[in-house]
């Protein structure tokens, strides 16, 4: 019984590193019509080995296909497309190896025992597609993105040109990456004439997800990833980079939704047809990111047949302004604007040849204005008038819509 144990083990530590293995077919015509792409790599191992697969063309260039991966005892089976670090190799004849060196694991850890096994064969490749997806045109616009709905470089635009029908991956890499598991941020392509992977112009458009009201990556420099494989696995890789400031949601309300509505000659809420009504509130920018704000200037008076169009202060997209509106208004909303604050006291910023108003994280500002009522504005007496922030042609937040309506006597 002992001897034949003996025997048994015997037989296992001749039984061969490497054994089995084959490569079936052994022609290949990788070009994505379906008939004999792959080549199906079989193999066998009887201990832990690091294994490597690789070719050698007829010049005597090697290709590895893996090379010293660790690999424990068992049957291993692994298609090959032709393809190698993202390129297809070559119509040619090639000899493929199969190789594997045994690892004997202690307690002190792993060692090679130099034990070799090798394999080999040949390999024909032919009518193989070797012609790589391009993205050509590659561009990033602006480099430098500002993400936070005030209307300036709130987007980025990705343009490029694909030369054949691959499959496109565009995404961000944050910056700083210490770990291996790196941060991306995928880049959805806007669709258009031409669908996602096929050859022809594609775009893409990024906010950051502000406009879902997602916070949008944090500030930093970052990598623009973009990938293309195409059927094959053919494979291009472009880089750019992007660098995000002052990202985020704007967030601005009326401080205690609290506005004082008041006749300046009588301080009462009595304003007779030829007097003025004026009203104070202050706006908090409770955010992370400044709001941007445009005139008139906190102060500014107003005729009641007059609006901020007639003032030529037309709406502009991302900016915030105090608006006041009223019961019975035959017109669009919130005809009388206001800048969020004193536009002498608020940070000026030169953009672009221009010069644009803001008001910071953290910081408040008193509003006030007035309306001289020289027309009835409803057929009745008493009229509620209240005041909105608005954040034009972006949103009215429920909270910065109709605050603290309050009737005023007209006198009527
Ligand atoms: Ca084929
Ligand atoms: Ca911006």
């Amino acid at each position: 019984m002992l001897e034949l144990l003996i025997l048994l083990t015997g037989c296992f530590s001749w039984q061969p590193l490497l054994s089995r293995v084959t490569i079936a077919p052994e022609s290949i015509t990788p070009n994505a019509d379906g008939i004999t792409d792959v080549t199906r790599i079989s193999y066998n191992l009887s201990r832990s080995a690091n294994l490597s697969i690789y070719l050698v063309d007829n010049a005597g260039q090697r290709y590895y296909f893996r090379q010293n991966r660790r690999r424990s005892a068992g049957a291993y089976q692994v298609d090959f497309s032709g393809v190698i670090n993202g390129s297809m190799l070559p119509d040619d004849n090639y000899q493929w190896v199969v190789e594997a060196v045994a690892v004997t694991v202690t307690d002190d850890g792993e060692s090679l025992t130099g034990e070799t096994d090798q394999e080999q064969g040949s390999l024909i490749i032919e009518n193989a597609d070797t012609q790589k997806p391009e993205l050509q045109g590659f561009s990033v616009y602006p480099k430098r993105f500002t993400p936070n709905q005030d209307g300036i470089d709130d987007r980025v635009t990705i343009n490029y040109s694909l030369t054949k029908e691959a499959e496109v991956q565009i995404y961000l890499i944050a910056p700083d990456n210490e770990t291996d598991n790196e941060t991306r941020y995928p880049i959805a392509e806007v669709e258009r004439e031409v669908e996602p992977g096929q050859p022809g112009f594609h775009t893409y458009d990024y906010e950051g997800g502000v406009d879902f009201g997602a916070d949008p990556p944090p500030d930093g420099d970052y990598t623009v990833h973009a990938e293309a494989v195409d059927n094959v696995g053919n494979r291009t890789i472009i880089t750019d980079t992007l660098t995000i400031v002052e990202g985020g949601v704007p967030r601005a309300d009326i401080v205690s939704a609290n506005v004082d509505f008041y006749n300046p000659k009588t301080n009462t809420k009595v304003v007779p047809l030829g007097q003025t009504l004026a009203f104070t509130l202050t706006v908090e920018n409770f955010g992370s990111v400044p709001i941007r704000t445009t005139g008139p200037s906190s102060g500014e008076h107003y005729l009641s047949h007059e609006n901020f169009n007639t003032k030529e202060f037309y709406e502009s997209s991302g900016a915030w302004r105090v608006g006041i509106d009223y019961e019975g208004n035959p017109s669009y909303p919130y005809p009388y604007r206001w800048a969020v604050g004193n536009l002498d006291e608020l940070e000026q910023r030169e953009i672009y040849g221009e010069t644009f108003y803001y008001l910071m994280p953290g910081e408040r500002a008193m509003v006030i204005g007035s309306i001289e009522i020289l027309d009835v504005p409803a057929q009745r007496d008493r009229v509620n008038f209240w005041a909105g922030l608005i954040h034009e042609n972006v949103r009215i937040d429920v909270f910065n819509d109709h605050v603290d309506p309050q009737p005023i006597a007209i006198g009527f």
